[in-house]
């Protein structure tokens, strides 16, 4: 009901920007997407609920008040007789009152310390498990050795089983960041030095976007990640494909690009399976391709921005710690052109 009203309300806000909010629904609190969300959800719901109606309470009484206040004139003698009256009914209605929002704050720190019960409650048998690691600004992700088939590394896009749970240990690089996915679970904060973890289920397919929710730095904004919920099938389809090393080039320009890129400077800070490329700075590219955005959600992946971003990287985001790299426009595109097959 909430979501219907503030789905019609919402383009009535000035600049649209709740509109926009509201109709992209992969990163958004009022779409749960998991238990853990819709908990949330319910308390967001009742909170709200609650807090307008004591709003809208205290509005009309303050209205009633005003309109009740006897009326004078300038000429009129002050009338201090109310000053001897015992006010018996004004102390009732305020101690009524305290003892009202005194119930009514309790009633919402019930709701909340209940929340908080069934949020970490998700049973965790036959769990997912990852490690994610917050990067200045991007997201390295490992699945956890005891995944069938092995451990592995991917970055900015993490794939779950729909129904299964997901335990997730949080670690930071640099400064703390914040793990964010609003449409399955709240925020945790990844703070260096520390290891903390968040569980979450994913109950519908889709694609959430995550975002990091503490200040970082210069690129803090542009630090997104996305979570695909997807059935087990397809989930253990996609494990089976990202474990696979990179496949070996097919012609010369694709040799010459992965040439480039294991003498060069890539190799010291990206690891590509499969070949001597084993840095570990930057995220894993062994399968670059597969992934529907670069640079942590910044931009969509093709060529042409493939080979805009190795040229000046920090030209598309500002501040990032990849290097620009000096390369003639032949190596740019031998580079691209093997880059292109680790899909
Ligand atoms: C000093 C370390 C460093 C070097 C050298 C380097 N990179 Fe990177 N690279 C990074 C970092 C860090 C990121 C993540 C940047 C971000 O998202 O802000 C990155 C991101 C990328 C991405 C996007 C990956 C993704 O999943 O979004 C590609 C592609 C890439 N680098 C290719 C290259 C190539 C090709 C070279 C060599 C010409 C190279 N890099 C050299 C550190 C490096
Ligand atoms: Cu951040």
């Amino acid at each position: 009901m909430v979501r219907r009203l503030w789905q019609t309300f919402a383009p009535l806000v000035p600049g649209g920007v709740a509109a926009r909010v509201c109709a992209e629904p992969s990163q958004n609190v009022l779409h749960p997407a998991g238990v853990q969300a819709a908990h949330i959800f319910t308390l967001w719901t009742i909170t709200l609920a609650v807090c307008s109606l004591v709003f809208a309470a205290v509005l009309i009484v303050l209205l009633l008040a005003v309109m009740r206040a006897p009326r004078t004139n300038h000429d009129d003698r002050p009338d201090l007789t109310s000053l001897d009256r015992p006010e018996n009914r004004l102390r009732r209605v305020v101690g009524g009152a305290s003892v009202a929002s005194v119930v009514v704050l309790f009633g919402l720190l019930l709701t909340d310390v209940m929340t908080d019960r069934a949020l970490s409650r998700l049973p965790v048998a036959n769990a997912v498990h990852l490690e994610m690691t917050g990067h200045q600004w991007w997201w390295e992700t490992r699945y956890a050795d005891d995944t069938a088939g092995g451990g592995f590394a991917v970055s900015n896009e993490v794939h779950v089983p729909v129904g299964r749970p997901v335990v997730v240990s949080l670690r930071a690089d640099d400064v703390i960041h914040t793990f964010w996915v609003p449409n399955l679970h709240g925020k945790k904060d990844m703070i260096p030095g520390r290891e903390s973890t968040i569980e979450f289920r994913a109950d519908r397919p889709g694609t959430y976007r995550g975002q990091c929710a503490e200040f970082c730095g210069l690129e803090h904004a542009l630090m997104a990640f996305s979570v695909v919920a997807e059935s087990p099938a397809q989930y253990q389809a996609w494990v089976a494909h990202q474990q696979m090393p990179a496949p070996q080039p097919t012609n010369d320009l694709q040799a010459q690009g992965e040439r480039i890129f294991t003498t060069g400077g890539c190799a010291g800070c990206h690891t590509v399976r499969g070949t001597s490329a084993h840095g570990a700075l930057g995220p894993d590219l062994t399968h670059v391709m597969s992934r529907p955005m670069l640079a942590a959600g910044t931009f969509a992946n093709n060529t042409a921005n493939l080979e805009a971003w190795i040229k000046a990287p920090g030209s598309m985001k500002p501040g990032t710690t990849m290097p620009a790299s000096p390369l003639s426009r032949q190596e740019l595109e031998a580079l691209a052109a093997w880059i292109g097959t680790l899909q």
